[in-house]
């Protein structure tokens, strides 16, 4: 297949990549343009090179799944060295995305024209990577070290008109930019490679103050130094020295475990919504959304689709919950605004999509109904109920359930195959996973509207079977179990946390019971003192809210360890005659992570979880994850299966066949 055509236009070399769907820069790729810069410098019909893409993009950059690959020559610095090199000038018109590799190509152009809706950026940091074909040299040239920095430490690219402001590109091109970047060439017979450009320096402790500002955002991802020492090296070295610095930190980290990691999610979130026996369904259309329940998870809810520019209608009980819903909504839409996540047009237009009723006849013209309400059997099933009668034939019905059987509520609603659950994460406007429970009889095209319709509000949809707690919860339960486990054997709540965030989660299994209060599900009236918990919330403890839990508050709720509830749960472990001992880190985490895996791999042989890689997924989107870890499944994999199958039995546990297989299968 070719995947590149060169020709001669108006007394320049045109070469064009095709290589759907995003000119990723394979091997061919590479040798095409070597072989343009060769051609157009033995040819004396073409006075310059002129670099463009076909389809909707510019190169996305260098091919992902290469790297799991023997590299093949030619390597991309060699490319980017032979453009630099060119003796006829090359200027590169750009569109759509330009990124990583692709926008290494273009910096090494002498020049770049930019269609206005361009976007260009070095997101390998994504990837656990850097940029590794000059990429942080040329960047730190054209607009200096501090924006290079953030570019490419970031990942996140830039839009045309900052690139031309921030001298990364010549010219913003109105019309074709093809035309345009002739134009260039024609004007710019004798401009100067970009490696010869020289580099604005500046103070480099201004490098270490962005390290120091981000290091919450870079905990624990090696990139970033990384990039930053390629950097600073960009001032401090010649240009080949600093290049070859750059290339070995690049190939320090494509071999490494986070840049496997990373990549691992970059497939795996591609992979969710791929389900083989959708291919062909037709999704129904969705045009207004009914939400019952205006309380935290239904306005979250709600709030996705009004930002999607779909019209929502909020129905609840009473006036006062309505009416708190609706203010609640208004308040995180202007909240958006104030820090820059929504103009203030869209948010407007967001507001006006909300309708607000207490009564369930105004359900009846919606096309997709999500009840939202109290996690009860009771309350679901009454709702469903109703909505049986309201909504229209081909409505599509949706619980919001986190850990009820779908399949009993949809019976309630009389149209198993119009139900499907979605499980949305809070905070359900901010979190990106929505875990979509396929219930016994839901309709292939109710599965696939789920899937598109997660895709038109910006989540990662994950399909789960319907078991308790489905995915994450059924998962989070068993890792709660093994927490509050160790705690009544003698381990300290705050050490086990310290462990989990050491990790990399972001919180602790104790400081997430407090912050969601451990008074969930309970009543002093039924109360039988037979879990710490209980006897937590019998001493007025119930987490954050109450100022004490497993830990203190003081009045900024910042946590510290309580002697308080040390001594509840000594005395709960004195009660039940269970033995102390002393237990180290590595036991913490085995137990904090392997039987939760365990249970991952149980979901697997259930057919509950799809992948193992949509597992990582809800994890990584639902639970945060340490994404340089690449989910947990990845990271039992990693560390092999079978090492985790010998870690659990030497804890005591008894593996699932599953998991043993799949250590097996390891070898
Ligand atoms: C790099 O360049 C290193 C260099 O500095 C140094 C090297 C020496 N390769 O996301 P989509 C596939 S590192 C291969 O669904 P969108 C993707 O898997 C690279 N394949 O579409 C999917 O395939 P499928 C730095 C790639 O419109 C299809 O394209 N570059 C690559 O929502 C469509 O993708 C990046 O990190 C690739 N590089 O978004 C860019 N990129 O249909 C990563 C995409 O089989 N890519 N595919 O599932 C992106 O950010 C988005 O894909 C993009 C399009 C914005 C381009």
């Amino acid at each position: 297949m070719t995947c590149s055509h060169y020709s001669i236009e108006d007394g320049i070399a045109v070469l064009t990549i095709d290589n759907p769907p995003v000119n990723a820069l394979s091997q061919a790729i590479r040798q095409a343009i070597i072989d343009a810069v060769a051609s157009t410098a033995a040819d004396p019909k073409a006075s310059a090179l002129l670099i463009t893409c076909a389809g909707k993009t510019f190169c996305a950059g260098a091919d992902i799944r290469e790297f799991d690959q023997p590299p093949l020559e030619p390597h991309l610095p060699d490319v980017i060295e032979a453009m630099l090199a060119s003796p006829k000038p090359v200027c590169c018109a750009l569109h759509g995305t330009v990124l990583g590799g692709g926008l290494e190509i273009a910096m090494a152009a002498h020049g770049r024209v930019a269609a206005p809706e361009t976007k260009l950026g070095l997101p390998e940091v994504k990837l656990g990577l850097m940029p590794g074909a000059r990429g942080t040299q040329l960047l730190a040239r054209l607009v200096g070290v501090e924006k290079a920095l953030a570019m490419a430490c970031s990942g996140d690219p830039i839009d045309a008109t900052e690139a031309l402001t921030a001298g990364l590109i010549d010219i913003l091109a109105t019309g074709d930019p093809i035309d345009a970047a002739k134009d260039w060439l024609n004007q710019n017979d004798a401009a100067r490679p970009t490696n010869e450009r020289p580099i604005p320096l500046i103070d480099p402790a201004v490098i270490d103050a962005y390290l120091t500002a981000n290091a919450r955002k870079f905990r624990g991802l090696d990139a970033p130094p990384a990039i930053a020492r390629a950097i600073r090296a960009a001032m401090d070295l010649p240009y080949q020295e600093a290049a070859a610095l750059e290339r070995a930190l690049f190939l320090k980290l494509r071999a490494g475990p986070q840049s496997r990691a990373l990549r691992h999610l970059f497939q795996a979130e591609r992979a969710t919504a791929k389900l083989p026996e959708l291919e062909g369904v037709t999704p129904r259309p969705i045009d207004r959304v009914g939400v019952i329940g205006a309380g935290t998870m239904g306005t979250g809810i709600a709030i996705n689709f009004l930002l999607a520019g779909i019209p929502v209608t909020l129905v609840e009980q009473n006036e006062a919950a309505l009416g708190r819903g609706v203010a609640t909504i208004g308040k995180t839409i202007d909240g958006n605004v104030a820090s820059a996540r929504t103009n203030r047009d869209a948010a407007d237009q967001a507001g006006a999509l909300l309708t607000a009723s207490l009564d369930y006849a105004a359900l009846s013209d919606a096309d997709l109904i999500i009840e939202a309400a109290f996690e009860t059997m009771d309350v679901k099933t009454a709702i469903f109920t109703r909505l049986g009668d309201v909504a229209r034939p081909g409505a599509i019905l949706a619980t919001n359930t986190s850990y009820l059987d779908v399949d009993a509520i949809a019976a309630a609603g009389g149209r198993p195959a119009d139900t499907v659950g979605l499980h949305f994460f809070s905070p359900a406007n901010i979190m990106k996973l929505l875990e979509i429970v396929r219930g016994a009889e839901t309709a292939s095209d109710v599965l696939a509207t789920a899937l598109a319709l997660a895709k038109r509000i910006g989540k990662v949809p994950v399909v789960a079977g319907n078991a308790y707690g489905f995915i994450g919860n059924r998962m989070l339960a068993v890792r709660r179990r093994e927490a509050e486990g160790m705690i009544t054997q003698g381990a300290s709540p705050y050490v086990i946390d310290r462990v989990l965030e050491g990790f990399g989660m972001p919180m602790g299994p104790f400081r997430i019971g407090d912050l969601a209060g451990l008074d969930l599900g309970w009543s002093a009236e039924t109360s039988t003192g037979s879990t710490i918990r209980e006897r937590l919330c019998e001493a007025g403890r119930h987490g954050q809210k109450t100022n004490a839990g497993f830990y203190d508050y003081d009045e900024r709720r910042r946590p510290s360890p309580s002697p308080v509830a040390e001594d509840i749960i000594a005395s709960f472990a004195r009660d039940k005659g269970i033995a102390q001992r002393a237990f180290g880190a590595d036991e913490i985490l085995a137990r904090l992570l392997w039987p939760m895996v365990d249970e991952g791999a149980a979901l697997l042989s259930e057919g509950i979880a799809r992948s193992a890689s949509d597992i990582d997924m809800v994890w990584l989107t639902g639970y945060g994850w340490p994404s340089w870890t690449g989910g947990p499944m990845f990271h039992a994999a990693e560390t092999g299966y079978a090492k985790v199958v010998g870690e659990l039995e030497a804890l005591g546990y008894e593996p699932s066949a599953k998991l043993r297989a799949l250590a097996a299968e390891q070898g």
